[in-house]
Order: C-alpha cells, then structure tokens, then sequence
C-alpha cells in the first residue's frame, strides 16, 4: 500500500518535471522564440500632396513600428516624437480610423479630397493599402506614402 503511493508520487513528480522542463525549453508553444521578445523595425513615411497651387514640398519621416504593430502605431508614435509631424482621424464603426488630416490638411468629402494611403515598393512600384491606418501592418523598411488627393 505504501510502496504503491510512494511510485505513484514519484511517477507523478517526474512527469510534472517533464512538463515544465518541456513547456520551459519549448519557447514557440507559447510565442517565444530563444532569442528573446521580436524587436520593432523602421519603416518610412512620406506625405505628399498631390493638389494643385499648393506649394507644398514632399515631407519624408522615419516611424518605428513595434512588433507587427500597425500603421496607426507608427504614426502616432512620429507624431509624439516630432512635432512637424500630426495627424487626426475619425472613426468609422466599420472599418475603424479614417485618416482625416495630415499636417494640418484636411480631406473633405464636399470637395472631394482625401488622404490615399500608399506603399511603395523596392522596385518602385506603388500599390494602394486595401486596408485602413488601423489594420495595416508595415512591413520592415516599407515605404508609405500618405497622399492628398482627389476621388
Ligand atoms: C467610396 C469609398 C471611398 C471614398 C469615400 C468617399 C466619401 N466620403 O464618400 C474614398 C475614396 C475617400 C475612400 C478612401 C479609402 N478607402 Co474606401 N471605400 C469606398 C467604398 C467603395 C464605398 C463606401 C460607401 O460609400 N459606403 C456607403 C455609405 C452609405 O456607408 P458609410 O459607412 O457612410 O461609408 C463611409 C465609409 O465607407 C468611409 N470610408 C470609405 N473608405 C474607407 C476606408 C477606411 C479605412 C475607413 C475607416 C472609412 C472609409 O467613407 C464612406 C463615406 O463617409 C468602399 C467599398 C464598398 N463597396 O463599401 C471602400 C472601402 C470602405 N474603402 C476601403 C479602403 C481601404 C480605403 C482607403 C484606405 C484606400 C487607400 N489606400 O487610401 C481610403 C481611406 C484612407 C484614409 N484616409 O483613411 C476599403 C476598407 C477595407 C478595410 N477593411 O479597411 C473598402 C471596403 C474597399 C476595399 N478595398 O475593399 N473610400
């Protein structure tokens, strides 16, 4: 009777020592990686805008976004950091923020204007976000263009 309880308690010790040590070294079961926490990256910002008689030159920042954080992360992170840099949005109940105005540029649906959300790629190519500032996740280095323009 006291030797069955004893094993049973041993085996029972060992397998709770094999889970931990299991669960402990095994990092990726709980989204670790041996290496540590993931770090941000940089990605850069250019607002540009596209309206005539405007007069107003092309603004390039640096935003750094942390782990597979969003766009709207970056932003409000460049505009805490830098104070030539601000933004407003609005919110939609559907897809989240709108991205409203940009240094002070507003878009308005009366006459049309609006900030485009764009990245553009190593090679050149610039391609429209088919997602709002809330929901993209830049890639490392990318290059987003904010553009003030017409529909
Ligand atoms: C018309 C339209 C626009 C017009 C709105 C003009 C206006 N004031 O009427 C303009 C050209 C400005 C626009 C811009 C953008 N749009 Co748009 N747009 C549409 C479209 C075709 C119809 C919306 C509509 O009129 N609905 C009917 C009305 C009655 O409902 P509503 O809720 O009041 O509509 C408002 C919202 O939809 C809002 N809105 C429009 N687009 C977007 C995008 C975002 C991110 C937000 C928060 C709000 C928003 O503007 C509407 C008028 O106020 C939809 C697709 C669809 N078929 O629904 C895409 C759609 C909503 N847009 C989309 C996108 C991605 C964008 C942009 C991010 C594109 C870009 N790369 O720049 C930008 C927004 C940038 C920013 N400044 O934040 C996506 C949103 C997907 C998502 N999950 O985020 C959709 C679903 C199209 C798609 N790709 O599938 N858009």
């Amino acid at each position: 009777m006291t030797v069955t309880v004893t094993v049973t308690a041993l085996l029972t010790t060992a397998q709770l020592l094999l889970l931990v040590t299991g669960t402990l070294s095994d990092g990726s079961s709980c989204g670790l990686r041996s290496s540590g926490l993931e770090q941000g990256s940089n990605i850069t910002l250019t607002v540009i805008n596209n309206m005539p008689n405007t007069n107003q030159i092309n603004l390039t920042y640096s935003a750094r976004t942390a782990f597979r954080g969003s766009l709207l992360g970056a932003m409000r992170g460049l505009q805490e950091a830098d104070c030539s840099f601000t933004f407003t949005t609005t919110e939609n109940i559907n897809y989240g923020p709108y991205l409203e105005s940009v240094n002070g540029v507003v878009g308005k649906t009366c006459d049309r204007t609006y900030w485009e959300l764009l990245s553009q790629h190593a090679n050149g190519t610039i391609i429209s976000l088919d997602v709002g500032i809330g929901c993209y996740i830049p890639n490392p280095n990318e290059r987003i263009i904010l553009k003030f323009t017409k529909w």
